[in-house]
């Protein structure tokens, strides 16, 4: 059993929280339709829909953010991000954004043409929607190890090379206008991406002429299990790794509410001259002027002590092993998680504890409502709601092959104990799984249903 690191601070501002009674809890589910995006914050007592954003910052933030310089154009603080982007990511242009999915808006916006094919290990969702909504098309091409809930593989979240060329030969090379790699890879539950796998994909790329952008969101968390566990990276530093990681690409776009511990902000990061020109001339319309974009000032100084903070091996060694950790514990308590865990989440897997709720049931939304029912705990569905879809020819429902609970650990918020907690409520709600029924959905919108989805209890499950 992997011990709980010990938090590599120590606390002076809290905010409070509490689990309301029961019957507020059941209250409360009712209204939100069983969907606990509806909920309100503060009938959550602890919240692990995301750590995107919900992280806390540390005095050394606060303290830049009080120098934030608040100029519409040249301000002291862009300088201060762009420094830091290019110590670590060694890009030369750097254009922030509000978050992530805007920088991946102004990236699609100035390369992709409609009909286009954009490639990936796994397109993160707002990638996907961003690229869909240029008339492109996301291709997903991870490795097959990724699909198998129990598999070791140390790199789960691999671009599939063979599949890769194939693809690249098979559509034409010009009708790619770039490349992606997302690291870690969030859609196959935070898993990571070898240096060797990163530079094989760099030379398919470069072999074809195809520029080649990295999803950074994670990029530490990613550094730090190439430190870990490939071979040649132990004695090297995490800024290392994350130098050699950038260095094979074309640029990057980064949501700083992740490995930037900023609850706001991110950028769009290139070495190309007249890709940057193209860049500022659209975020002008969208975002902002190019050296604020959606951001203050504060908000740059923040960004650009996180991501320096994301890279202390202390802090990164607790931040991994509170994941471990969760994970460890959950599987003491007899339920079944996704493994080996990634670096922001565990996963649960929905389908192995509650075999009795069929797919059209959604068993990973009743696994989500129930650990709020039990103990107020808040995470997301990553199943059947999320992603089953009618078969465009035939109309019959096509269900995905995981149905899962995602666990997000936002960073530096919770203790051990809140995580003892959780494993403990989960491991009471598995004792009682036989009682756990499905779901229908009442009310629904065509797309992204997740968000917005009603569903009231089937009384009898299949
Ligand atoms: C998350 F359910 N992630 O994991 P933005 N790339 C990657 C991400 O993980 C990511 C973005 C780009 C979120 C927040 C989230 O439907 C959802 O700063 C690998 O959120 O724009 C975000 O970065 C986008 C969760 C976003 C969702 C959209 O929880």
């Amino acid at each position: 059993m992997p011990v709980h690191p010990p938090e590599p601070f120590r606390i002076k501002m809290v905010e409070p929280i509490r689990l309301i009674p029961r019957e507020a809890r059941e209250t409360a589910l009712q209204r939100a339709g069983y969907n606990l995006f509806h909920l309100k914050a503060e009938e959550v007592f602890i919240d692990l829909l995301t750590d995107s954003g919900t992280g806390a910052m540390s005095q050394a933030q606060w303290a830049a953010m009080m120098q934030g310089d608040e100029s519409y154009a040249g301000a002291r603080s862009f300088y201060r991000l762009v420094d830091t982007v290019q110590a670590i990511f060694g890009f030369r242009y750097v254009l922030p954004t509000h978050q992530g999915r805007a920088a991946e808006n102004i990236l699609t916006a100035v390369l992709l043409k409609p009909g286009q094919y954009v490639p990936s290990n796994t397109h993160f969702d707002t990638t996907q929607a961003n690229i869909r909504a240029r008339g492109g098309i996301p291709v997903d091409l991870v490795i097959d190890e990724a699909h198998d809930p129990q598999s070791d593989h140390p790199f789960k979240g691999n671009m599939d090379i063979a599949k890769l060329r194939a693809f690249i030969e098979r559509v034409g090379p010009e009708n790619i206008p770039f490349g992606m790699l997302t690291i870690t890879n969030n859609s196959v539950g935070g898993q990571p991406v070898s240096m060797e796998n990163i530079r094989q994909v760099a030379q398919v790329y470069r072999a074809y002429g195809i520029p080649f952008f990295i999803d950074a969101c994670r990029f530490a968390e990613n550094a730090y299990f190439i430190q870990q566990r490939e071979p040649g990276y132990r004695e090297k530093s995490l800024l290392d790794i994350a130098r050699e990681m950038f260095s094979y690409a074309d640029g990057a776009t980064m949501s700083a509410k992740k490995d930037g511990i900023v609850n706001i902000g991110g950028f769009l990061a290139m070495n190309d001259e007249d890709l940057y020109r193209r860049a500022c001339a659209e975020a002008v319309v969208r975002e902002g002027f190019p050296t604020y974009g959606g951001l203050a000032g504060r908000d740059m100084e923040a960004i650009a002590v996180g991501l320096w903070e994301a890279l202390d091996p202390d802090y990164m060694a607790y931040r991994v092993g509170q994941v471990t950790y969760l994970h460890a514990r959950l599987q003491e308590e007899g339920v079944p998680v996704l493994s080996p865990p990634g670096g922001h989440a565990v996963y649960l897997d929905a389908k192995a504890l509650l075999p009795h709720i069929p797919q059209s049931q959604f068993p990973a939304q009743a696994l989500t409502v129930e650990l709020y029912r039990e103990g107020g705990i808040r995470g997301v569905e990553i199943g059947s709601v999320m992603f089953a879809h009618p078969d465009p020819e035939t109309g019959e429902m096509r269900y995905p092959a995981l149905e899962l609970v995602r666990l997000a650990v936002p960073r530096r918020t919770y203790t051990q104990s809140h995580l003892d907690y959780v494993a403990r409520v989960a491991g009471q709600v598995a004792r009682q799984r036989e009682r756990i029924r499905g779901y229908r959905i009442v009310e629904a919108p065509p797309l992204l249903r997740h968000f917005l989805a009603r569903f009231e209890p089937v009384e009898r499950t299949a």
